[in-house]
């Protein structure tokens, strides 16, 4: 098993962060969306099932981690610490209406905790709590997550970015056409869905937004 200073410095060199579900794969299965997206040199994914059952989920989760595994990547389960235990995952990806982080990390304290966060005291809250990493999201608008709030624009990463002393990512909407202004705003870890998981071919699509981040 890793220690958490080993996945925390994986997690440094990160520049893609692809986010994985099931229904944003454009019919395929969601191993195989793995597969490309390691083949096109992703260090890190992202499960995030919202309709699954815990049994497909666990058993989903484990063969993430043979592939993760294969291919030296991190592996962050969406909400539920108890399925990232069980498929000795790397991290958890928590909401604001999830798990508490204090509780989190009681259960699992070598994982990397990352947290969702839309606003600048999100964000502070999200870091002074202990987040090994926060996402500030959403950026652009996005049809992929029914949204209760307004996108929240390039600007917010320019605000938060120089109180940070975590790593952070940033999502929402975000397409290749973006990382330009993302990368001079601040961000360096960029979070992806269906730009990623629906795209034809992945691989060369994940291998083109690396090298735009290079
Ligand atoms: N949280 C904020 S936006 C979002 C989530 C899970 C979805 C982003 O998906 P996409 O397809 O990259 O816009
Ligand atoms: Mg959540």
């Amino acid at each position: 098993m890793k220690t958490k200073k080993q996945r925390l410095d994986t997690f440094e060199r990160v520049d893609i962060y692809p986010v994985i579900s099931s229904e944003f794969c454009a019919g395929r299965s969601p191993t195989y969306v793995l597969e490309q997206i390691a083949a096109g040199g992703a260090k890190i994914v992202q499960l995030r099932e919202k309709n699954m059952n815990k049994r497909a989920l666990g058993l989903l989760a484990c063969e993430f981690r043979r592939i993760c595994d294969e291919h030296g990547m991190l592996l962050i389960i969406n909400d539920l610490v108890d399925i990232a235990l069980e498929s000795n995952a790397d991290g958890v990806h928590l909401g604001q209406g999830d798990l508490p982080l204090e509780e989190a990390r009681k259960a699992a304290p070598d994982l990397i905790f990352g947290i969702s966060t839309h606003s600048m005291e999100e964000a502070m809250e999200a870091q002074s709590d202990g987040a090994d990493y926060i996402n500030i999201g959403p950026i652009f608008n996005t049809q992929t997550k029914s949204l209760t709030m307004a996108a929240l624009g390039i600007e917010i990463i320019r605000e938060i970015s120089p109180l940070l002393h975590i790593p952070f990512t940033v999502m929402g909407g975000i397409k290749s056409k973006h990382i330009p202004e993302l990368l001079s705003a601040g961000a360096r870890k960029i979070a992806m869905v269906t730009e990623i998981t629906a795209d034809k071919n992945i691989a060369v699509k994940v291998k083109e937004l690396k090298s735009m981040m290079s």
